[in-house]
């Protein structure tokens, strides 16, 4: 009987460390998890995989951890001696960073060296291959349409210069320590599980709960802003097949169109049987429900970007040739998903009652 691998994620509790987490686990993986202390529960999303501590999957072992403390990840990292290291742990907020730049680059960049280290420090250099959890916002004030692996970079946000920092740091350990340490420059995948102040889950919640009669309007920034937005949960497997090729490499992950803001808004709520008509301009530009003139969408410039990332299209012809990796979910489909799933959650608390 083969071994079973081990692999450690750190972000195991965001969007895409809990879809990472079901996928390896059902590759037959052990999985080991970083999540960090917080004052309210903040392992919703694995749930499923981590419920009674009495009744946990022997499979799936959850470690107290935080990108910015070296000495911290180093334990962890020689209590379990993974086969593999996905590095999805980060400040992940394009708009936060702007307020947080220094913490940002604490977690996001150094957090990425002090991982590299402890592989260094522990001997792990043929052991343990290195997923880092780079992206398409490294392409900024975008060079080239689409954007590839050869594009060259221009970040627009304190959280897109760490992340550069944490790409190249990468790469220079590949080429100067040997490592297996591979970057996904993902463009943004959605799902259910998506970050609630991230703009496509902002929209389906809303719309969920304009529809269920628990609010009035929806308020945004940015209409104009274009994204290659895919599912998360192909991306995920995306991440996987990099760290089983025998050479490490670079692969841009994203799925080739790219869709407005204000289109996603529009289909969500066409998805509650809403037909949204767009009024007026910039500032004060409003979506209308058509059937009854109600004001349901606002621009608030709260939510505009010191810099913004204007357009965001991506290649991922290389990933299909070396990875076999496709998407099959449209950015249309997605919208759906995510709208039903956010009427059935507040169904579900509406029929739960207070907690
Ligand atoms: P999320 O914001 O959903 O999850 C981020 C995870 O990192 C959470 O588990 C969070 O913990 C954890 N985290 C944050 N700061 C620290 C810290 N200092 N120490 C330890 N853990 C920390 O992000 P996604 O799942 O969407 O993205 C995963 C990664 O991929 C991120 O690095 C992101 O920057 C990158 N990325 C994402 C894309 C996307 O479209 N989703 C596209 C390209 C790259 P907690 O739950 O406690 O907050
Ligand atoms: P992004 O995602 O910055 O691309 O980073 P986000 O969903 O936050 O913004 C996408 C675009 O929508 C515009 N926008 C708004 N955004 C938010 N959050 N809230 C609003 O009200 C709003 N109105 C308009 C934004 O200006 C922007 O242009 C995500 C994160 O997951 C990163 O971690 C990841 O690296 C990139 O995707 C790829």
């Amino acid at each position: 009987m083969t071994q079973s691998k081990t692999a450690l994620i750190t972000g195991i509790t965001g969007q895409d460390g809990a879809y990472l987490a079901h996928l390896l686990l059902d590759k037959g993986y052990v999985v080991h998890g970083v999540k960090r202390r917080s004052s309210s529960f903040n392992t919703g999303r694995i749930e499923d995989i981590y419920q009674d501590p009495h009744e946990l999957d022997p499979r799936f072992t959850l470690h107290f951890g935080d990108m910015t403390d070296s000495t911290n990840l180093i334990r962890i990292m020689q209590e379990t001696q993974p086969d593999e290291i996905y590095n999805l742990a980060a400040q992940s907020h394009v708009q936060v960073s702007f307020e947080t730049p220094e913490y940002t680059a604490n977690a996001d960049g150094l957090g990425t060296l002090r991982l590299l280290e402890a592989i260094r420090i522990l001997g792990l250099e043929n052991k343990s291959r290195f997923y880092q959890a780079s992206t398409s916002e490294l392409y900024g004030l975008v060079q080239e349409t689409p954007q590839r692996e050869t594009t060259p970079f221009y970040p627009r946000s304190p959280y897109a210069v760490a992340k550069l920092y944490a790409y190249w740091i990468v790469v220079n350990y590949r080429e100067a320590y040997g490592l297996h340490a591979s970057n996904g420059i993902l463009f943004n995948h959605e799902s259910p599980l998506r970050g609630e102040t991230f703009v496509t889950r902002k929209i389906t919640r809303a719309v969920a709960a304009i529809s269920l009669g628990r609010q009035d309007k929806l308020y945004l920034g940015n209409l104009d802003a274009r994204r290659d937005w895919g599912h998360a949960r192909e991306y995920v497997r995306g991440m996987w097949l990099m760290l089983q090729q025998d050479e490490p490499d670079d692969y841009v992950l994203a799925t080739g169109t790219t869709t407005p803001v204000r289109n996603f808004v529009q289909w969500a709520f066409e998805d509650i049987g809403i037909n949204l008509q767009w009024q007026g301009s910039g500032v004060d530009e409003k979506g209308i429900d058509a059937d009854n003139g109600r004001v349901l969408v606002e621009v608030d410039p709260r939510y505009f970007r010191p810099t913004e990332v204007d357009i965001l299209l991506g290649d991922a012809g290389k990933a299909r040739q070396k990875l076999g990796w496709t998407h099959e979910i449209s950015v249309r489909d997605l919208a759906r998903e995510m709208v039903e799933a956010d009427l059935l959650l507040l169904r579900q608390a509406a029929a739960n009652g207070p907690a």
